[in-house]
């Protein structure tokens, strides 16, 4: 095949085949690997891993080479074996006196087996403990050469990553959809070290000072007393803290808002947050901060999809970007820069650099691409690679230095800090994921899981035993030295300067750069949340927060709370809008996006393969959806089928187009499913579950598209056949074409009442 895109596509479809899992693949069409019905009897290797999943390229720690095949040691030879290596004839049964006797303490194979299996989990992450990742490769324009001396953003490096995105609050099985800030963290394994870029989706933090860490995050996770709510901030105790400290209520703003709830991991930004200084060959420094920009455009969820997602598919984001990978539809980043002098009092505009809680507006210092990040391969294991990854924002090379942010130095200890307890030790570092493709040489030694096998007996310097190595690299050989910037003469203190006091005027130009579109949906957000909260006080103190915001916003989340809007406490602030935070109002690229046909036997079947068609070639997935499974149609003209009217729900599609003549129920064709529920009130034509299906994509904005009598099924589900977003065609290409029009501004933002 050709054309990549629709090469891409056709295999997200075709692994999207059934609901997952080699029994529901269409008969006649097994997958490459499908294991056979019965237990093989001949002795054979692992499966290999599939063409897009591979391990880390890994160096050891003293700099050899050793490739993924040591890590994967433990799978040598075709039998079965002990850990020590012994060769099993049976791990089915435990050794007994007798088939009905007493299991014998002298079963050391049951013993080895179990005590491992106990031991099998590690604590997850104690924040962005649910994560998903992709390796990739990062390819440096060579723009930042007059900003920085570091060798990964030279011209035309090539560097590998790993990068990793996580939700914040809930816990390793919890559901990807969930309202909650998104990490986005890379590492870069460059050729002077690693170099970890920690951020979010956000560009802006909670706090100004590390040491409130522990109180945000205690705030946010479960009630200590029942662990509920999982995963979410709609609880007493976040609204408490965050309407307490003031400084919370931009960070929160955003939260509430659509970025709160992504489309996809492809399609986020990327923070570092901090301003960083960069140091160039010639010792200048500058100030920056760092912007990932996905080529597919920002896109969200609305939040009842969000909802439905949780229960329906929780691995959401975690699915796409696998099925994106493997499918060889690479998501893609551009790495930017805002650049700042780095003048001693670090403000620009008047925007104090210092405090996370600000953001530089776009349009006041334009973000200037450095490089491009694509991501092309899955990990090949979850806990080696995705679990046991360890990022820390110290781990730097040279030409990327911190500043005196307080957020950004307690993140310095906190890093190294939490991998002890959460990786049994200090020699995480060693860890096939972890380890630097640059060459180490350091003189830590011995400790819990130490896996290098050390030479030379004079781990210390100055030594004369080993030679008196190793050396000390001066700058001209590639250290890491810290930019030499003047501290001012101080007094110890525990406080913040002034310039952290206003905690308002930066959530206002926010609020007032959305769209009225994304205004309603903050507003739905906060009422939501509040709306789940017990405390009267607490809901009367965010209440005052949105006040010093602003009056509408206020006022209109009162009304839905039943409370009395406040006055502010502050005077509002006077500031201009920056419309590069919205998220609405551009074209963007479509590949990728999915799009379920809903027809069945009696639909137009030839049409339908036309769209597919179509649809593979512009670098989207179809996804057939009929009352049953199977294939439909015989002869040359047939249709697979890849949902059923029971697997299918709207929020697993972008657009939905409708072929062909609805069949009036599920008895038509058969389908016991819809049977289980007690009978909905049918109307005159159509599925019920169509019904929901069409009137559940008009709820979100998302294209419709119908022909050949498919508009039937929008009139049995309650849709104007001539609203925004909705597609009557003479055939299913002709509706396509609308159709992709359309989904290229993500949503049919007209439908929604506040447009
Ligand atoms: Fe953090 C993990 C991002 C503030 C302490 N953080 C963690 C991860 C991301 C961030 C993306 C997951 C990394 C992974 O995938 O393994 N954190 C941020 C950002 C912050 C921030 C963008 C503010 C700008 N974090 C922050 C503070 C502290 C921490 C102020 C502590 C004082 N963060 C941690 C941690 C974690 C972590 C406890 C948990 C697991 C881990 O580090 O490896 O150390």
């Amino acid at each position: 095949e050709a054309n990549p895109l629709k090469r891409a596509a056709q295999k997200i479809a075709d692994g999207l085949q059934g609901d997952g899992g080699t029994q529901d693949r269409i008969p006649g069409k097994p997958g490459p690997e499908s294991p056979t019905v019965a237990e093989p009897t001949e002795p054979r290797e692992p499966l290999p891993p599939k063409p897009d999943q591979s391990g880390p390229d890994t160096v050891s720690p003293t700099g050899q080479p050793t490739g993924v095949e040591q890590a994967r040691m433990a799978q040598s030879g075709a039998y079965l074996t002990t850990a020590q290596g012994t060769r099993l004839y049976d791990t089915d049964h435990s050794l007994k006196a007798g088939p009905r006797g007493p299991v014998l303490l002298q079963d050391h194979h049951l013993r080895e087996k179990v005590m491992h299996f106990d031991h099998e989990r590690i604590p997850e992450r104690v924040v962005h403990a649910r994560g998903a990742a992709a390796h990739g490769v990062f390819q440096s324009y060579g723009t930042a050469a007059e900003v920085t001396k570091a060798a990964f953003l030279a011209e035309d490096e090539e560097t590998p990553v790993f990068v990793r995105f996580s939700t914040v609050l809930g816990s390793r099985g919890s559901s990807d959809t969930v309202r909650d800030t998104r990490g986005f963290a890379t590492k870069f394994y460059t050729s002077e070290g690693v170099f970890d870029l920690v951020g979010n989706n956000i560009p802006v933090f909670f706090i100004q000072d590390a040491i409130k860490f522990p109180d945000v995050i205690h705030a946010g996770k479960p009630h200590p007393d029942r662990e509920i709510p999982q995963a979410q901030s709609a609880h007493d105790t976040f609204w408490d803290f965050v309407t307490l400290h003031s400084e919370a209520a931009h960070h929160t703003l955003w939260n509430m808002s659509d970025r709160g709830i992504p489309r996809s991991y492809r399609m986020m930004e990327g923070f570092g947050v901090h301003t960083f200084r960069l140091v160039n060959a010639a010792g200048e420094t500058t100030l920056v901060k760092f912007h990932w920009k996905p080529k597919l455009g920002v896109h969200s969820l609305v939040w009842e999809e969000a909802q439905i997602i949780n229960g329906v598919d929780p691995d959401f984001h975690r699915r796409d970007l696998a099925d994106a990978i493997e499918a060889g539809a690479y998501p893609q980043w551009e790495l930017g820069i805002q650049v700042f002098p780095d003048t001693p009092d670090q403000t620009f505009e008047g925007i104090d650099l210092l405090d996370p809680t600000n953001l530089v507006p776009e349009e006041l210092a334009p973000v200037q691409p450095v490089g491009l990040l694509t991501l092309n391969r899955n990990p090949s294991n979850y806990f080696a690679e995705t679990e046991q990854v360890a990022f820390h924002v110290g781990h730097l090379v040279p030409g990327i230095d911190v500043t005196d942010d307080p957020l950004l130095a307690g993140r310095l200890f906190s890093y190294l800090d939490t991998q002890i307890t959460r990786l049994g030790g200090p020699n995480f570092p060693q860890l096939p994921i972890n380890r630097p493709h640059a060459p180490v040489n350091d003189m830590q030694r011995d400790g819990m899981h130490q896996t290098a096998v050390h030479r030379g007996v004079a781990p210390y310097r100055p030594n004369s035993l080993d030679g008196g190595c190793p050396f000390h690299a001066g700058a001209e050989t590639g250290a890491f030295v810290e930019a030499p910037v003047r501290v001012p003469e101080a007094t110890k203190v525990r406080q913040a300067p002034e310039s952290f006091a206003d905690h308002f005027s930066q959530p206002r130009r926010f609020w007032l750069s959305m769209t009225p579109i994304e205004r309603e949906h903050i507003i739905a957000a906060y009422t939501f949340e509040l709306g789940k909260c017990y405390e009267q006080a607490v809901k009367e103190r965010a209440l005052q927060v949105l006040a010093n915001i602003d009056p509408v916003l206020c006022a209109e989340v009162a009304t839905g709370l039943g409370l009395p809007a406040p006055e502010p406490t502050v005077p509002l602030a006077d500031v201009e809008p920056s419309p590069a935070l919205s998220q609405v109002g551009r074209t963007w690229p479509t590949e990728g996006r999915i799009i379920g046909i809903v027809t069945g036997p009696d639909g137009d079947l030839e049409g339908v393969d036309a769209v597919r068609e179509a649809v593979l070639t512009a670098g989207m997935v179809p996804l057939v959806v009929a009352p049953t499974g199977g294939v439909l149609g015989s002869g040359g003209g047939t249709v697979t089928v890849q949902r059923t009217f029971a697997t299918a729900r709207s929020v697993e599609f972008d657009a939905i187009l409708l072929a062909g003549v609805p069949s009036a129920g599920a008895d038509a064709h058969g389908a016991r499913d819809a049977k289980a529920l007690p009978t909905l009130p049918t109307r005159e034509a159509g599925d019920p579950r169509v019904a929901l299906l069409v009137s559940e994509a008009y709820r979100h904005g998302k294209a419709i598209g119908a022909w050949s009598g498919g508009e039937a099924f929008l009139e049995a589900s309650g849709v104007p056949a001539a609203a925004p977003g909705v597609v009557v065609a003479d055939s299913g290409t002709a509706a396509l074409a609308e159709l992709t029009g359309l989904m290229g501004k993500h949503r049919a933002w007209e439908r929604f009442t506040a447009a």
